[in-house]
């Protein structure tokens, strides 16, 4: 059971060694990192499949052409609301579809706030030097003061759109009128307009995209009822465009369609009620759907209320799955607006929920880079954004606003906390193998885990059948909990009982799956297994656990560091045991500027090639992850003298006038408090693991921390004696 080497060992060994070496300041989507996600991909595969698209796309064009002579259409129309609707696509059955801009009656929602550098977590997050992909109905007004030369045109078209415009202003725009910041305010966005989008897409992915909005979709009151929830061609397309290119993800607005009595046969209830309206690529399985909610968040990024919007198109697609998947904020956007480049204008509906989200999901691709040096897989990211969204009304996801409102906050916890107290695994299922592990929970709390996977594109598609329900999903992986010969379920939804609340069970239908346990306690083992044959063979999947305990490590920094032994040319110095902890052992002569570093497992280290005479000093620190790592202890001195060298002793007088502290309790969650003899004049301040000050004060009687997100910190406390810091952990 003591292991003391964990079988995470290896990797955060080597990824540690590697980021203390390197100087790692450029961040984002650097070229290697963008050539890593390009050799992953069948690039040839890729290129055929787009080869079939364009050449579908062409005779499609000429189709459409015919159909807007015949009927004496435009090509293109401006509802009197600003509304764009365009001719864009031939159903299975001939129907014309129309696609439309999804603006009708975002960022404190989906908390990514809570990322910046000013923000509660402090991470120093804005999307600087990513990429974000937008197609919309024409391109964004790329001269924008907002954009500065961050948005860029994709695609080479001329049309400027004002809903492209505020779509693209509500991710990336700079913040020069406050109110218009976008989410990702350092972020690139390629801007397109929606013709070729999917060839556009494909190309774009090929080459490493890893995000894009997609604020439209196909105009509802045209369409015939078995169109709504349906997975059709589009869908399909879309899906496989995901699954060859597995780090890309595509975020799509849901709708405005609740009010819009559009659908007169749903899957369940009456017109009136507004289900079952999504369309089109809304219902893929790969990509995520947004929800537009309404919301409340207090000012410690919680989530105090939350209901679905009244025009946000309601689930459930025809197979049962959780859709729409996610909600985000559409309520009253501020943002660019493309009359002139410092105009601005507001905006609601799905169309601005989407942006809000894609935004927060590039943010957590930046973080990832930052802590592990490269990108999430676009399941990971998925499953993680549904892992960590808040839940709201009845426990589970519903088909209203799927798996809660994105919480960017808490996904960031779950990043930081990798190998400590959560896991993130990309892995790779073998037709007929099973994979397991085992857990151990963190004591008392919710431990939750997910599974979520690209799957391949579905093999059927419907071309007319009235709420069929033959799902989608093609390979069926299941995620099971067991302890003491209890098996725990993930959550369902039942598509021909959408009122209901989400009972658990085995889940035939969607592409993730999540299971929580409260109050979880000692050991479990989670098993992720499939159904039939593996289409392809395998199936990848990324499973995600949080509330486990990962490591017995703790962030001590190590004490009693003494000299144990020397021989000839060497001293062997020992220190404080501690379970599954990495130390760090840095050691130099007194005379020398930079330290020798030594990783180590064991509480001891033989320091080799001494020389007789010199005066050495040496230091250790504890480490966790690559985020959690403790202070250096005191650094020890001694002059080398062969197997007669001693740790040079400093009189206790000498430390008399030297500041102590003791910090308790540790880890908290509310308070701190400082144990020390201090002065009025003490200060202290509160450093993230990033090396941000976000908080400062005098540290006389406790300090409130309750308003800390959950993680690792350093105070630091300053009095006339000296200076001193302490790591602290805040629940
Ligand atoms: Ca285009
Ligand atoms: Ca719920
Ligand atoms: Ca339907
Ligand atoms: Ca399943």
């Amino acid at each position: 059971m003591d292991c003391k080497i964990p079988t995470w060992a290896p990797g955060i060994f080597s990824s540690f060694l590697f980021s203390l070496l390197s100087i790692s300041s450029v961040f984002g989507q650097s070229k290697s990192e963008k050539e890593f996600i390009q050799s992953t991909y069948n690039q040839y595969k890729i290129g055929s499949f787009i080869s079939k698209m364009e050449a579908e796309h062409q005779s499609k064009e000429a189709k459409i052409k015919q159909l807007l002579n015949d009927n004496n259409w435009r090509q293109s129309e401006k509802l009197s609301d600003g509304t764009v609707v365009a001719l864009k696509d031939i159903g299975a059955d001939g129907t014309p579809l129309f696609y439309t801009t999804l603006n009708d009656p975002s960022n404190q929602v989906s908390r990514a706030h809570t990322l910046y550098s000013d923000g509660l977590m402090s991470l120093g997050l804005d999307g600087s030097g990513m990429q974000v992909g937008v197609w919309d109905a024409g391109i964004a007004r790329t001269t924008h003061q907002e954009f500065d030369v961050r948005a860029k045109n994709g695609d080479g078209s001329d049309e400027v759109g004002s809903h492209a415009t505020l779509v693209t202003g509500n991710l990336i725009s700079a913040g020069i009128k406050p109110n218009a910041k976008g989410v990702a305010y350092g972020a690139e966005a390629l801007t397109h307009n929606w013709t070729r989008d999917k060839i556009e897409v494909a190309e774009a992915a090929a080459n490493g995209l890893l995000l894009s909005n997609h604020s439209y979709g196909i105009k509802s009151d045209r369409v015939p009822d078995w169109y709504f929830g349906s997975y059709i061609r589009v869908s399909q397309d879309w899906d496989k465009i995901m699954y060859n290119a597995p780090y890309y993800l595509m975020v799509t607005a849901a709708g405005n369609a609740q009010k819009s009595y559009d659908n007169e046969t749903p899957i369940f209830g009456t017109t009136a009620d507004g289900f079952d309206l999504l369309l089109g690529f809304a219902t893929s399985k790969n990509g995520l759907t947004i929800a537009g909610a309404n919301t409340k968040i207090g000012s410690n990024g919680e989530l105090q209320e939350a209901n679905v919007a009244s025009y946000s198109s309601l689930g459930p697609v025809d197979d049962g799955r959780v859709k729409p998947d996610l909600a985000g904020d559409g309520s009253s956007i501020f943002s660019t607006s493309s009359t002139t480049n410092t105009s601005y204008d507001t905006s609601a509906g799905t169309s601005m929920a989407a942006p809000g989200v894609t935004g927060a999901l590039l943010l957590l691709q930046q973080y990832h880079e930052e802590l592990y040096g490269g990108f999430m897989k676009a399941a990971t990211l998925k499953g993680l954004a549904l892992h960590t969204a808040d839940d709201v009304d009845a426990q589970g996801p519903d088909y209203k606003m799927g798996w809660g409102i994105m919480n960017a906050r808490a996904a960031a916890e779950v990043l930081q906390n990798k190998e400590y107290s959560s896991l993130i695994e990309e892995e790779s299922l073998v037709d007929g193998e099973t994979f397991s592990m085992t857990i151990n929970a963190k004591e008392g709390e919710k431990m939750v885990a997910s599974i979520s996977w690209t799957d391949p594109e579905g093999e059927y598609i419907n071309r007319g059948d009235l709420n069929g329900t033959t799902p989608a999903l093609m390979n069926d992986l299941d995620i099971r909990i067991t302890k003491n010969g209890n098996t725990y379920y993930p959550w369902k939804l039942n598509a021909s009982r959408v009122n209901d609340a989400a009972t658990k069970g085995d889940n035939l239908v969607d592409p993730f799956e999540r299971i929580e346990i409260d109050n979880a306690s000692g050991e479990y083992i989670i098993t992720v297994s499939h159904k039939g044959a593996l289409i392809n063979g395998f199936q990848d999947f990324s499973l995600i656990v949080s509330g486990a305990q990962v490591s017995k490590c703790d962030i001590e920094t190590p004490l009693d560091v003494e000299l144990l032994s020397s021989t000839e040319n060497s001293s062997t110095i020992l220190w404080t045991e501690a379970e599954e902890t990495l130390f760090e052992v840095q050691y130099k002569s007194t005379a020398e500027n930079n330290w020798k570093s030594e990783l180590i497992w064991e509480n001891s280290l033989e320091l080799p090639n001494l020389e007789e005479g010199i005066t050495y000093e040496a230091r250790i620190r504890s480490i966790c992850t690559e985020n959690i790592v403790s202070e250096f202890s005191e650094e020890i001195q001694f002059e080398f003298n062969g197997t007669e060298t001693e740790l040079i002793a400093y009189e206790a007088f000498a430390f008399d006038e030297t500041l102590q502290i003791t910090v308790y309790p540790n880890p908290t969650t509310e308070w701190l408090t400082v144990g020390a003899k201090l002065s009025e004049d003490a200060v202290y301040s509160v450093i993230t693991t990033s090396g941000n000050t976000i908080k400062k004060g005098n540290p006389t009687g406790a300090i409130n921390v309750s308003d800390l997100s959950s993680g690792l910190y350093v105070l630091v406390v300053q009095d006339y004696s000296g200076i001193k810091s302490s790591k602290f952990y805040k629940n």
